[in-house]
């Protein structure tokens, strides 16, 4: 049967209290009302893939307590330098053959010098050339730089809040809250689609969950994309250790993302291979309708490809054409002094 979509109700005007009722429905209400939402803004048995590749390892100034790459911990990963465009473009061909139909390229950098930028838009329009869609994840941008990645015809970025404002501070010390939201607002600004989530599990309360999404959903145009990531413990990070999340605390958060983003893709992004199929596939009836598809995420293993085709295939899912257009780009309500 063909997919009729509904004209989305769009709310950017949640309060925390909100959300927290939400997230407290018993377990099958919560269900039920993010899969009656999620029926009229999307094809309930398709899924989009993404495959990811870190085009620049290792060696990063930020501290975020969580990551690998991070040059303040001692983590033991060796850093490379930025790949070349020939290797960039042989893993998006690969992905392509797999059936990825987005490209999302990350840099452990803080912010990416504009030489840093001439290489990747080089990589950009590569892999534009294979007919993919293009994502990319470099850090902190000025307006101008995000003015020449939409020029270059990039179609996401990457930019995550990844917490609360409130727990932001006890997970990364060497820059603001303040200064992801700006951001993302010179992303939206020039057109860009935002692709924006957080990382559960890190020691954050249910609160600190609530007011992430809170933040994401009040946004001036609700991310496109909104990745949610289960912390993927690393050896010799500052959240090595931390006490694992509860399944269906992550199966909430999902469901309450897609109730308050009805028309973006929620994204189950890192974690899922210490997941087990049935708590992916609950997350996928809360609303989840993208993920990562690929061996690796960027440092570290993701799902093999052959165990998620047999999972889609087990739960009749499919996977997406490359996305029509479904949103007017980014309303841009400036509230920065300049760009
Ligand atoms: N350096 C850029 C930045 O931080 O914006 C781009 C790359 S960074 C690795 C992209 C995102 O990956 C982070 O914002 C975070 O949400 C996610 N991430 C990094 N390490 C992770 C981990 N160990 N577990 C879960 N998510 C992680
Ligand atoms: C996102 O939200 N998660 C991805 C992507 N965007 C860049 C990164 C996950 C990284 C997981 C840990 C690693 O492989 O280093
Ligand atoms: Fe650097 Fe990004 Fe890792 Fe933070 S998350 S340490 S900014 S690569």
């Amino acid at each position: 049967m063909p997919f009729h979509r509904q004209t989305p109700i769009l709310r950017q005007d949640w309060s925390l209290e909100e959300i927290e009722s939400i997230l407290d429905l018993p377990f099958g209400d919560l269900l039920f009302r993010a899969q009656q939402i999620h029926r009229t803004q999307f094809d309930p048995n398709r899924i989009q893939v993404s495959t990811l590749l870190s085009i620049k390892t290792g060696a990063c100034p930020e501290d975020c307590g969580y990551c690998a790459q991070s040059a303040k911990h001692d983590t033991g990963l060796k850093p490379e330098r930025l790949l070349s465009l020939e290797e960039v473009l042989e893993a998006a061909r690969a992905a392509r053959d797999q059936g990825a139909t987005r490209f999302c390229m990350g840099a452990a950098w803080r912010n990416p010098t504009d030489r840093n930028l001439d290489q990747v838009i080089e990589m950009i329009q590569g892999v534009h050339a294979l007919e993919m869609e293009t994502c990319v994840t470099l850090g902190m941008l000025t307006g101008a730089q995000a003015r020449r990645l939409k020029e270059a015809g990039l179609d996401y970025y990457n930019h995550n809040l990844d917490t609360s404002p409130e727990f932001y501070g006890q997970v990364i010390t060497t820059r603001t809250y303040q200064e992801r939201l700006d951001t993302l607002e010179h992303v939206r600004c020039v057109g860009l689609k935002t692709c924006s989530g957080g990382i559960l599990g890190m020691g954050e309360s249910r609160r600190d969950r609530a007011s992430m999404l809170r933040q994401l959903a009040n946004l001036p145009a609700h991310p496109e994309s909104v990745p949610i990531n289960l912390l993927v413990q690393i050896e010799g990070t500052p959240l090595e250790g931390v006490a694992s999340l509860d399944p269906f605390e992550l199966v909430r958060i999902v469901a309450a993302a897609r109730i308050l983003m009805p028309a973006s893709y929620v994204r189950l992004s890192a974690g899922r291979s210490e997941m087990s199929d049935e708590t992916q596939a609950l997350c996928f009836l809360a609303g989840a309708n993208s993920v990562f598809y690929g061996e690796r995420l960027l440092t570290t293993s993701n799902n093999a490809s052959d165990r998620d085709r047999a999972l889609f295939a087990r739960l009749g899912l499919a996977f997406e054409e490359v996305a029509p257009e479904r949103t007017e780009p980014g309303a841009c309500h400036k509230t920065l002094a300049h760009s």
